[in-house]
């Protein structure tokens, strides 16, 4: 692993950023009314945005030679134990959000290398933000739109590591279902108070991003997580399965991330009430 290696991963960050803000412009101002339809369940939507957005960064991808593995029209097969390289793309993460309320949706791409996130571009559109890492190099953000050259608030701004803060200094982020188990409960009351917000990539660029100091959710496929991930990993914070098991992006299932301390204590609740 040369010079060569880390450039190779610096120009398909830069062509990932390319992809995620042409698409976050057209996402943003779709020019025609949306057009929503329902998949498993009347509340598991997609929109004709959602495709495009898949569309159009599959467009962009496909001179890295990359296969893409993304929620709504590309797969790439057997991806559970999936070696090799693969761009993980989510087009709309919060459909339901962007359909009703247009506001706490993203755009979550990672290139994932042998199971391992190493390149992870994320945008909040509506926000303005879009935030980038490299695995082993940190992470970032920096406002989505270009703006005028040479700016010192148009360039990337390093992500802090995270401060260790412990639950009673944080807010916690899980949803209603996660509400009524009982050792999420305890470590919401031992908390500042939850948040959720209907879109786990922008959840988890929320920890690490130092807004929350942890994050809990039973049920995440690789295009909710792999961007996320790194922006956690690149700024400190720890991330398992809700039992405590590895995490491998790869593999649908729970997630538990937060600052090393609040993730232990989210830890210690759920194992209590388990026993
Ligand atoms: P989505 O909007 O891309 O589907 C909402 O609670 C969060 O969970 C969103 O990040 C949403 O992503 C994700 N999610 C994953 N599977 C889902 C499902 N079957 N139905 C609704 N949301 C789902
Ligand atoms: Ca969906
Ligand atoms: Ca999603
Ligand atoms: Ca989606």
């Amino acid at each position: 692993v040369g010079p060569t290696s880390s450039a190779c991963l610096e120009e398909l960050l830069a062509c990932g950023v390319a992809a995620v803000r042409q698409a976050a412009a057209f996402a943003l101002d779709p020019g025609e009314e949306l057009r929503v339809e329902a998949k498993a369940h009347r509340n598991d939507l997609v929109t004709q945005v959602d495709r495009g957005v898949e569309e159009r960064i599959a467009g962009h991808l496909e001179a890295t030679g990359v296969p893409i593995h993304g929620e709504e029209a590309h797969r790439v097969e057997d991806f559970e134990t999936y070696l090799g390289r693969a761009w993980v793309l989510d087009p709309i993460d919060g459909t339901l959000n962007y359909v009703a309320t247009h506001r706490d949706w993203a755009i979550s791409l990672a290139l994932v290398d042998d199971g391992a996130p190493t390149v992870a571009v994320l945008a909040d559109p509506v926000a303005g933000r879009l935030y980038t890492a490299i695995r082993g190099r940190g992470a970032w953000v920096q406002p989505l739109l270009e703006g005028s050259a040479g700016t010192d608030d148009a360039a990337p701004r390093a992500l802090e590591r995270l401060e260790d803060l412990p639950l009673s200094e944080g807010m916690l982020i899980a949803h209603y279902q996660l509400t009524q188990d009982a050792g999420i409960g305890q470590a919401i009351e031992a908390s500042r108070g939850m948040r959720c917000y209907g879109a786990a990539a922008l959840e988890m660029a929320e920890v690490a991003a130092g807004g929350a100091v942890v994050y809990a959710q039973p049920r995440l496929q690789p295009w909710d997580v792999a961007a996320g991930a790194l922006l956690c990993a690149e700024t400190g914070a720890a991330l398992t399965r809700m039992d405590g098991a590895p995490f491998d992006v790869r593999r649908a299932g729970s997630l538990l991330v937060g600052t090393p301390t609040a993730h232990a204590e989210v830890l210690g609740h759920l194992r209590a009430v388990g026993d």
